[in-house]
């Protein structure tokens, strides 16, 4: 398929990059039914690290399967999926050339005291899956937020070698961060620009609420009188500290929302703030399957015109 002026466009964004690193970016902005958009839909299932299998999966158990979420991807017609090694080993032949994958490097879990990630991959692992992306979460403010930036500067280095996309997770939280604090629109303005300066393709952060943190940040703010008010200024300042809109930024989707439709209008407003798209897991496979579907495809409905 030719690929669209749109994709054309964000593919000059990275200049530095080889073939095999934009091929794979096209691989994801042509793919299921936002394919030349520009805009991605991703389904991130490694909910199963970070809060454990019940919590992840009970909700509609039919998740406990790793093929189950391949196949919710590819049926929704999302542009990729993001999981751990051994939820993609689990499909990654039976679903070949199917979804682009994105293998998750690096994983916390509930039971870990102290705010950081163990690197539960290799590079050679996710060519031999055949991924198009790696997937790395920095939490900046913790205690080991250098370290988990030097891990995310070697994979990074190693990954666009081989010709692979780069998502960063950028999750704020630390000592210095309370829970308001954590999604403060200064400090998720402050982790997405982080992440860009890592060198991500694609950076993944929080939707942000309209609460400042840090107080030599609040000056600005408020002597510059950035616009806060609505969801859709809030992103708009997020994806502008993300090298003036010329990086990939998609938002996640956060606890299961029962209200379907308080959610999609909360995706509606990001999608209006110039959102690159959603990354939304929870939401997508704790819902009965037929639920989800229509859900996913009222969200890629809202990229599609966005
Ligand atoms: P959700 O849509 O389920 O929030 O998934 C997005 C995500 O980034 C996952 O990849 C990750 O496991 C989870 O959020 C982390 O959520 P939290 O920070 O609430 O533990």
């Amino acid at each position: 398929m030719a690929i669209t002026e749109k994709v054309r466009t964000i593919l000059g964004w990275y200049e530095s990059d080889n073939p095999g690193t934009k091929g794979n970016l096209v691989r994801m902005l042509m793919q299921g039914k936002l394919a030349g958009t520009g805009k991605l839909v991703i389904l991130p299932v490694d909910q199963g690290f970070e809060h454990g299998p019940a919590r992840s999966f009970a909700a509609n158990p039919a998740g406990y399967d790793p093929r189950y979420h391949f196949q919710l991807a590819i049926d929704a017609g999302l542009s990729a999926y993001a999981a751990p090694l051994g939820m993609l080993e689990a499909g990654a032949a039976e679903f070949a050339g199917q979804i682009p994958t994105i293998l998750k490097m690096n994983s916390s879990n509930s039971l870990a005291t102290e705010k950081d990630q163990a690197v539960t991959a290799s590079i050679a692992d996710a060519l031999r899956l055949g991924c198009s992306a790696i997937g790395f979460t920095i939490y900046p403010g913790s205690e080991y937020c250098f370290a988990q930036m030097e891990e995310l500067r070697e994979l990074a280095e190693e990954a666009k070698a081989a010709g692979l996309v780069v998502v960063v997770w950028s999750y704020p939280r630390g000592p210095l961060l309370d829970k308001a604090g954590e999604t403060a629109l200064d400090i998720c303005a402050y982790a997405a620009h982080m992440a860009a300066l890592a060198g991500a393709h694609i950076i993944k952060v929080k939707p942000p609420t309209d609460k400042l943190s840090l107080p030599a940040a609040i000056k600005v703010y408020e002597e510059q009188h950035i616009p806060r008010a609505t969801m859709a200024e809030r992103i708009a300042h997020v994806v502008q500290c993300c090298f003036a809109g010329r990086r990939l930024v998609v938002f996640s989707g956060g606890d299961n929302v029962k209200d379907t439709d308080s959610f999609i209008a909360t995706i509606q407003q990001i999608a209006d703030g110039g959102a690159s798209g959603a990354i939304v897991g929870r939401n997508s496979f704790q819902r009965p399957r037929d639920e989800a579907l229509a859900m996913l495809g009222r969200i890629v409905d809202i990229y599609a015109k966005a």
